[in-house]
């Protein structure tokens, strides 16, 4: 097959905010410095595999619209493969940007048996390993699919059946060690149907421990095989189960710490997912970096009206500034990066839209790290949230986290009038016009 992406000869060229053609990049420039360090190497960004080379548009009231001619039904099927994979790296290299994620099943033919499965992905790991060397592009993570075949109806690890956490197990342990082989910097583990359906049939305590078991497994092999990567779990509270064990960030952090597991898994924090849980973007990147398990992020955006996981590509710099102003002040996201966990619109049926997605996403981002960075640069925020707390250094803060007065102490001090606390303003609203002054004036000097 010739080039799939015809119309596109990239990379992506910088066109700037002035440019009227799509297929160039408004804000991102990969060369760009920011606080010191290139801007492609602050975002380190990535391109899923599944939704835009693994799936063809495909719903639950209609077939795929999309035009993905390696999905239709073939006797070849890893002919489909390697054609999927090719497509795949010229869209990465065309696109210029340097990561991408996949999970086992996007690549590779289930076949008849696990050792044709496992055959089927060591050949096509082969194949990736090729393409990674022609276009250098790298493997920001990758990941065992965990949920679509029918034997996972009741979950991977949670099952009632110990037969499926074994198959599961040994799913992971195989994709794990494809991942280090392919130079992967993180694996992740989203527990896709790692929950329940009904509390009528659920043993949420058994469910708990085998998911703490099988963790502890994949860190044991991770040590096992010196894969020097970053183990992540993916939080999201519900969907396709109704309830799902790793909710939130808070929750996910809760598990790791009652099973001894927070020195060995952090988190990929996805943005619909957030939303989905009822918080915010900001806060589920927040509670990561509060805790010290921010490990990296996947980008997209629910729609505000749909409440489901809708994937679609992230458009909003004010929804992305302050995450990215926290990644900033936490030092960052590598080994981490930000994957585009999006999906097209099923309408969306133009070779061309992928790019469009991916540019706008992109220039999205860079925005959000431009006025991020500014924020960080201007310190005013910080210095508020500093001078709000400053009481905690003094005397009485350092005495109480320090451990040295008791209840009854402070009852007396309180009783003798030594402290009356005097209310200051939070100045909220002075703080979101201080946030919007970096979003829209971000970059207006540096641009070209
Ligand atoms: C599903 C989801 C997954 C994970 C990887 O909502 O986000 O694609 O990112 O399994
Ligand atoms: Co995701």
């Amino acid at each position: 097959m010739g080039e799939f992406f015809a119309d596109v000869h990239g990379p992506v060229p910088f066109g700037g905010l002035d440019s009227s053609d799509p297929l160039t990049f408004k804000v991102y420039q990969a060369d760009q410095i920011v606080l010191g360090e290139r801007m492609e190497d602050h975002l380190r960004p990535g391109v899923c595999y599944w939704h835009s080379f693994a799936w063809d548009g495909r719903d639950m009231f209609g077939v795929g619209t999309l035009d993905r001619p390696w999905l239709e039904a073939t006797d070849d099927e890893m002919a489909a493969a390697r054609m999927r994979m090719a497509v795949a790296f010229e869209f990465f290299a065309k696109l210029g940007t340097p990561y991408y994620c996949f999970h086992d099943r996007d690549v590779a033919p289930e076949g008849d048996s696990f050792a044709t499965f496992r055959a089927n992905l060591d050949a096509l790991a082969d194949d990736a390993a090729d393409h990674q060397q022609r276009t250098g592009v790298r493997l920001l993570w990758g990941t065992a699919n965990l949920f679509s075949d029918p034997r996972y109806q009741a979950g991977a690890a949670t099952n009632p059946d110990p037969d499926v956490f074994a198959y599961a197990a040994a799913q992971v342990k195989h994709m794990l060690e494809v991942t280090q082989r392919l130079g992967g910097e993180n694996y992740v583990l989203w527990g896709g149907r790692e929950g329940y359906d009904t509390l009528l049939n659920t043993d949420l305590r058994r469910e708990q421990a085998q998911l703490a078991r099988f963790l502890h497994l994949v860190a044991e092999h991770k040590a096992k095989i010196g894969f020097t990567g970053q183990l992540l779990i993916e939080p999201k509270p519900m969907e396709p189960t109704k309830h799902q064990y790793d909710y939130d960030v808070a929750t996910v952090y809760g598990f790791l710490v009652g099973n001894g597991l927070e020195h060995e898994y952090k988190v990929n924090v996805e943005a619909n997912h957030a939303t989905l849980a009822g918080h915010s973007f900001h806060h589920e990147v927040a509670f990561a970096a509060a805790n010290g398990i921010l490990g990296s992020i996947d980008a997209n955006r629910g729609d505000p009206q749909n409440g489901w996981d809708t994937d679609q590509f992230p458009n909003s710099v004010d929804d992305l500034c302050m995450p990215v102003y926290e990644i900033l002040r936490n030092g960052g996201l590598a080994p981490g990066g930000f994957n585009f966990d999006a999906k097209l619109r099923r309408q969306s049926t133009d070779r061309n839209d992928l790019f469009y997605a991916h540019i706008g996403g992109l220039d999205a981002l860079a925005q959000a790290l431009l006025a991020a960075a500014s924020m960080v640069e201007d310190d005013s925020l910080q210095k508020l949230r500093d001078e709000r707390y400053a009481g905690w250094g003094g005397e009485l803060g350092s005495a109480i986290l320090g451990g040295s007065v008791t209840l009854a102490e402070l009852e007396r001090r309180v009783a003798d009038g030594e402290i009356s606390p005097v209310r200051r303003s939070g100045n909220q609203e002075m703080l979101e016009s201080l946030v919007n002054q970096h979003v829209w004036s971000a970059g207006r000097s540096t641009r070209r």
